[in-house]
């Protein structure tokens, strides 16, 4: 283990490019690697950012650096989030203290960023295909380059990958794949593809075995043995030779030339395994067994808690930066803790009940329920594909499926909505975590989520105000839904309404209406939940904000600011997308209100204000005669959101009190409520 007190990095200082690293020999590559890992980790504590992964493929980037040419040739980064030494080597050094802030450095690879950066990634399971694709399109057009695939034994559970790996074996195409083994996923790597390779591994400790036994028989050779002891020799032989098979025996048979598996942390024999394959014109696998966390302490030991980490102490003990604690104030629970702990308070009024996520346990806070209901607990493994059929498998024959899943990677599994849960009407329980701005970018904004599944058959589309409003939402779609129903919530700190940030998860749970919309914060009048009544204001302009799940509170915090501007308008709980609250919007409109504001955090384009867009436009056709109020939608507008802290990023798309403010002030004009 090297010293963590920064020293100087005399190699790294040298390299302003890979061509600088071609001339390094093996043992300054190690001295390099050391470095390396000296600088990502006095890096990452004040930056933050998946510092496990990156600590495990040191050598693996600096051998593909040294052997291959990039950008000319093609290197496939899974996921993208060891990315961090490739930026370092290509030219990003010293960025590297803007990770992942806004403007800064990406945490993700993107060719936006640099030359070096073959394609865009975030999302697992991808490399293999786009290296397809791209030998395709090389020998097609008669280009001469290589094409590599650095994926990672969790990226390769992904069903995309195994595609990929299926047709490549059937095209023959020059493509490398280099299988990053490290036996963890975000959580510890699970099912068949990851045994077997245990197995390989396990293989390749027979070759010294059978080696020690040949020498033995060799010696025994010598002395004169009973047949009984030759029978026996030969038997245990056989019995040790039975219980392995060829290293690699699948991926060859499925057409790919397997190699390995070799020590990624000894950067010369990995690139003497790349000089070996590099000239070969056929799909090739070079299996690489890593140490996620290698060389810091900390993550070795717990690579599970550094897969992804926020700004730590590097200081003895080490540990996270520990905010001072108020002892009064008890620290707020996220959305993804109350969900989860929602779903522990109801598994036993809901025996048939279960929970499902694709690799994302951690992140979804769902670790505890799989320790306390094993076998109510699924983790597929990185599918959403499978994950969402697998529920509606369950739900067919009786289960109540809870698939807790991030907005982003829902994207992947939209056909299985359709066909396989929304079809036959399933009663399938979507908990959408980091639905909306998340600090990641691009590849994970969680945005999109409302315009697909608003587009849906049979879906009830909900996004709670606080954390009492998603455990009841949860507690009645359990008891209730007879249809899939979605609940969407933030990254974030969950919102108590009774203003006691995040300890509502002790409450009691209550069934709720959830597809009527309410008064929340402005009682005016209001007799029974979603009904309007008259505001009383009698003023010429009346106006309605219908605010969406994380935007009830934003809008809450902005009142104030627009009541010292003399506005005073009208806020609504819209809580389900879809379907509207019919009879809700009717009477909106039949009251006057004269300007309505919706507000969401996702995008615009077929989001809620889209809904609400669509109603009225109906509306008109139905009953010409109604007045109509004018509608402003306040969302994400039709561009990919970059990297950044939330509230930044929130700011940035006009979704912080003040922008809110600001624009519903101007859209209201001149003849504003008075109060
Ligand atoms: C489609 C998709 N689902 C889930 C994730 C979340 N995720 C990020 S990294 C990761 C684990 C990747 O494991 P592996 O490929 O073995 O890389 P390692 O971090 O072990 O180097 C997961 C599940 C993702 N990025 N993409």
């Amino acid at each position: 283990m090297y010293a963590l007190a920064n020293q100087p990095s005399s190699f790294l200082d040298a390299i302003c490019s890979p061509a600088e690293l071609k001339r390094l020999g093996i043992s300054q590559l190690q001295a390099l690697a050391g470095e390396i890992r000296r600088e990502i980790v006095h890096n990452l504590n004040k930056t933050g950012g998946h510092l496990a992964s990156n600590l495990g493929i040191v050598e693996i980037t600096l051998g593909l650096h040294h052997v291959f040419k990039t950008p000319v040739d093609k290197i496939l980064w899974d996921v993208g989030h060891q990315c961090y030494v490739h930026k370092m080597l290509t030219g990003r050094r010293n960025q590297f203290d803007t990770l992942r802030q806004y403007k800064g450095l990406s945490g993700f690879i993107n060719p936006l960023e640099s030359e070096h950066d073959a394609f865009v990634a975030g999302h697992s399971s991808t490399s293999v295909s786009l290296a397809v694709g791209m030998a395709l399109a090389r020998d097609h057009l008669k280009q001469n380059h290589k094409v590599i695939a650095v994926i990672g034994d969790g990226g390769l559970t992904g069903g995309m990958a195994l595609e990929a790996i299926n047709h490549l074996g059937h095209l023959g195409n020059d493509v490398l794949i280099i299988l990053n083994d490290n036996e963890m996923s975000i959580s510890e790597n699970l099912g068949g593809i990851s045994q077997y390779m245990k197995r390989i591994k396990e293989t390749f400790f027979y070759r010294d075995i059978k080696q020690k036994i040949d020498q033995i028989e060799d010696m025994l050779d010598q002395v004169p043995l009973t047949p009984t002891i030759r029978q026996m020799i030969e038997l245990v032989k056989k019995q040790t030779k039975d219980r392995f098979d060829t290293p690699g025996i699948v991926f060859e048979k499925l057409g790919i030339n397997y190699s390995g598996p070799i020590d990624g942390h000894d950067v010369g024999a990995f690139i003497n395994a790349l000089d070996a394959v590099k000239d070969k014109q056929t799909p090739q696998m070079l299996h690489v067994v890593t140490q996620k966390g290698k060389g810091f302490a900390s993550a070795e030991n717990d690579a599970i808690k550094y897969h992804s980490v926020s700004a730590f102490s590097l200081e003895p003990p080490l540990s996270e930066k520990v905010e001072p604690v108020q002892p009064t104030k008890p620290k707020a629970k996220t959305y993804s803790e109350v969900f989860s702990q929602a779903l522990i308070d109801l598994a036993d009024l809901e025996p048939n009940m279960v929970a499902i996520t694709p690799a994302t346990a951690e992140g979804s806070g769902l670790v505890k329920f799989g320790k306390v209901y094993p076998d109510r607990f699924f983790d597929v493994a990185i599918c959403e594909q499978h994950a969402v059929t697998m529920a509606a498998g369950m739900a067919k024959t009786g289960l109540k499926p809870v698939v807790s899943i991030y907005s982003t990677f829902l994207q992947r599994a939209i056909d299985q909505v359709v066909h396989d849960v929304a079809i036959l009407n399933l009663p399938v329980i979507f908990g959408i975590d980091r639905a909306g701005l998340v600090e990641d970018g691009e590849t994970h904004q969680g945005v999109f989520d409302i315009a697909f599944l608003r587009s849906i058959p049979n879906f009830t589309v909900l996004a709670p105000k606080d954390a009492r409003e998603l455990r009841n939402m949860l507690y009645t779609a359990l008891k209730h839904a007879k249809g899939p129903v979605a609940i969407r919530f933030p990254r974030d700190k969950a919102v108590d309404a009774s203003g006691t940030a995040g300890n509502t998860t002790e409450c009691s749970f209550e069934e709720i209406d959830y597809t009527k919309w309410e008064f929340d914060h402005r009682p005016l009048g209001v007799t029974t939940q979603g009904t309007v009544t008259s505001n009383g204001y009698g003023s010429a302009n009346k106006v309605a904000l219908l605010a969406y799940g994380s935007t009830v509170d934003t809008v809450a915090r902005a009142l104030p600011l627009m009541q010292a501007k003399g506005l005073d308008p009208v806020i609504v709980n819209a809580r389900c997308a879809k379907p509207v609250d019919d009879k809700f919007l009717s009477q909106l409109f039949e009251q006057g209100f004269n300007k309505i504001v919706t507000l969401e955090e996702a995008c615009l384009a077929g989001g809620f204000g889209a809904a609400v867009l669509e109603w009225a436009a109906a509306k008109r056709l139905r009953s010409p005669q109604t007045k109509q109020p004018e509608i402003a939608c306040i969302g994400i507008p039709d561009h990919f959101v970059e990297h950044g802290s939330r509230t930044t990023l929130l700011k940035d798309n006009g979704l912080d009190p003040e922008s809110i403010s600001e624009f519903v002030l101007s859209f209201a004009g001149n003849g504003v409520n008075t109060i």
